[in-house]
């Protein structure tokens, strides 16, 4: 399949095969230690050899909730992409784009020229990473409808492009799922008829063999599943039933309700050996998933497409708390049209979604002794209403207040509208381009090592996501800037290239 990097790192600490990168990189921290009122900051660095396949073979995308508006939209942008498609609107003619992809659309800063002027290439560029045109999509939905009806449900796509799209999504067919109405809406229950039938554990089968199906039939090298069907209510956690990959197994064994049909695709899609994604904000990806995702040797990620308001969020509080300002209330309030603002109506449902979206400033008060107290946090209010008339188009306003010099008092109102699902299709592809590449990943600390994957929790995909899940003990980032300077410095480290940085020491010190 088509390598989509033309880069190439000169230097001794990197060495290509026609199969591998191979990476001799420093990795570079400091070590702060307290004592009375003594600070000690010890730089250490710790060596590492990465490896990163560069046969990107042929790759599958299984989305949960395939019919839905943001897998409707997605499997048209992949398709509009691919055939490079034109449409007419009222504003003349368009053309197809992966705007709001940071792997597709946005660039790295890689060094300076001879000039001392800096060099960006597009982030898919810098390792190799596959090609969106050449991603094999499939899904499941208790929703039957085709997806060119599917689409025109969503009432996303320009009319003009539906035209075109139709007749090649009319043959795609999302494949029967899970339902359990104990945890979406009960406003879903219409368009749920597309239904596995069975114990929890004859449904986890059934999913096995959907996955094996597409596989075989296409034969693909790697199949990722991505959840963005429905919120649904979180899971009661409790031990012995979802604490162990051992509990989980016998609870679902013995048709345990509170097992999800979230965790339920989680389950099999770790066993068949996939990668799985939650892009919505429940509690999927419980203890006893983390630790089957470890054994296979795949990655979980999640929780929560982090698209519009809260991304916007976690770059403001940043500004602010790092300027030395003290936000003392955030409010925000949304209302939208479409079927998952009808599904948060429900007060279990949008209860997971208020959770994902107010985490989200938490580190960075944290992180400011000088403002907060220990355990002080700014008033968080989250508010979200179903007004069908706006459909997917997203009405988000936001006000932040903060304390600024002698008690002054500083407030940032904002107004977003936005069609959600034309913002969170981009962060789906990334999620997958992202996740196959780190599939190809593997490091090890000395020569007698075997090559190990990353840890089976895949943080570095933060940015993308509301809530980032985390190894266990590992610290939260939730700020935009930090998220995407640490993928970006991931992805160098593959190259044996130090974190970026904007010193401009030759500038300053010529
Ligand atoms: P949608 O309601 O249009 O699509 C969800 C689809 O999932 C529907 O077609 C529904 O029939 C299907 N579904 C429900 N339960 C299912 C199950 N158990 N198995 C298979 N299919 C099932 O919603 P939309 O707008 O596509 O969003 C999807 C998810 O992504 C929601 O949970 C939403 O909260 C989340 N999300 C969306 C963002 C956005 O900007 N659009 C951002 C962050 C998260
Ligand atoms: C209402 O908030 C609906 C939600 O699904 C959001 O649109 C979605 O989670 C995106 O959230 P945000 O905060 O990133 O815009």
């Amino acid at each position: 399949m088509s390598t989509t990097s033309n880069l190439i790192v000169s230097s001794p600490h990197v060495k290509y095969t026609d199969d591998y990168i191979f990476s001799e990189y420093e990795y570079n921290e400091t070590l702060v230690t307290k004592k009375d009122n003594e600070i000690v900051a010890k730089p250490y660095n710790t060596s590492l050899s990465i490896r990163t396949g560069r046969k990107i073979g042929k790759v599958g995308v299984m989305l949960v909730g395939w019919g839905g508006n943001n897998g409707s939209t997605f499997t048209a942008a992949v398709l509009a992409n691919k055939h490079q498609l034109t449409w007419n609107t009222k504003n003349g003619q368009m053309d197809s784009n992966w705007l709001g992809s940071i792997t597709q659309a946005s660039t790295v800063r890689l060094g300076i020229d001879e000039k001392g002027q800096d060099v960006f290439v597009t982030m898919s560029k810098l390792l190799p990473m596959v090609h969106p045109d050449d991603l094999v999509i499939d899904g499941w939905d208790i929703s039957p409808l085709n997806l060119a009806d599917a689409m025109v449900r969503a009432k996303v796509i320009d009319y003009d492009l539906q035209q075109k799209l139709r007749k090649e999504m009319a043959t795609m067919r999302p494949r029967p799922a899970i339902y359990d109405p104990d945890f979406i809406a009960a406003n879903q229950a219409d368009r749920a008829v597309n239904l596995i039938k069975g114990t929890r554990y004859e449904q986890y089968l059934q999913i096995r063999a959907d996955i094996k199906d597409l596989r075989d039939k296409n034969k693909l090298d790697r199949v990722i599943v991505l959840w963005t069907a429905n919120t649904e209510r979180f899971c009661e956690v409790t031990k012995g039933v979802h604490d162990t990959s051992e509990n989980l197994e016998r609870a679902l064994r013995h048709n345990n309700l509170e097992i999800s049909p979230s965790t339920i695709f989680a389950l099999a899609a770790i066993d068949e050996g996939c990668c799985y994604i939650n892009g919505s904000p429940q509690n999927t990806i419980v203890d006893g998933v983390v630790e089957r995702a470890e054994k296979m040797g795949v990655f979980v990620a999640g929780d929560d497409f982090k698209s519009g308001q809260t991304k916007l969020k976690s770059v403001l509080v940043e500004f602010l708390v790092s300027a030395g300002l003290k936000p003392v209330s955030i409010v925000s309030y949304n209302h939208l049209g479409n079927n998952d603002g009808k599904n948060l109506s429900a007060p279990r449902q949008f209860r997971s979604k208020e959770i994902s979206k107010s985490n989200v400033v938490d580190d960075m008060v944290a992180s400011n002794s000088e403002l907060y107290a220990p355990g002080e946090k700014p008033d968080h209010v989250v508010v979200i209403k179903y007004v069908p008339y706006v459909g997917d188009s997203k009405r988000a306003m936001d006000e932040y207040t903060s304390e600024i010099l002698l008690h002054g008092t500083n407030t940032l109102v904002v107004h977003n509208t936005c069609e959600d699902s034309l913002l969170a299709v981009p962060l789906i592809l990334d999620l997958v381009v992202l996740t196959d590449l780190f599939c190809r990943v593997f490091y090890r600390k000395n020569e007698s090592e075997e090559w190990s994957p990353m840890h089976g929790v895949l943080a570095a995909l933060g940015y993308l996501l509301k809530a980032p899940l985390v190894p266990r003990g590992a610290p939260v980032d939730h700020a935009l800037g930090v998220q995407r300077a640490a993928l970006a410095d991931l992805l160098r480290a593959c190259l044996a290239l130090p974190p970026a940085h904007r010193m401009r020491l030759e500038h300053k010190i010529p």
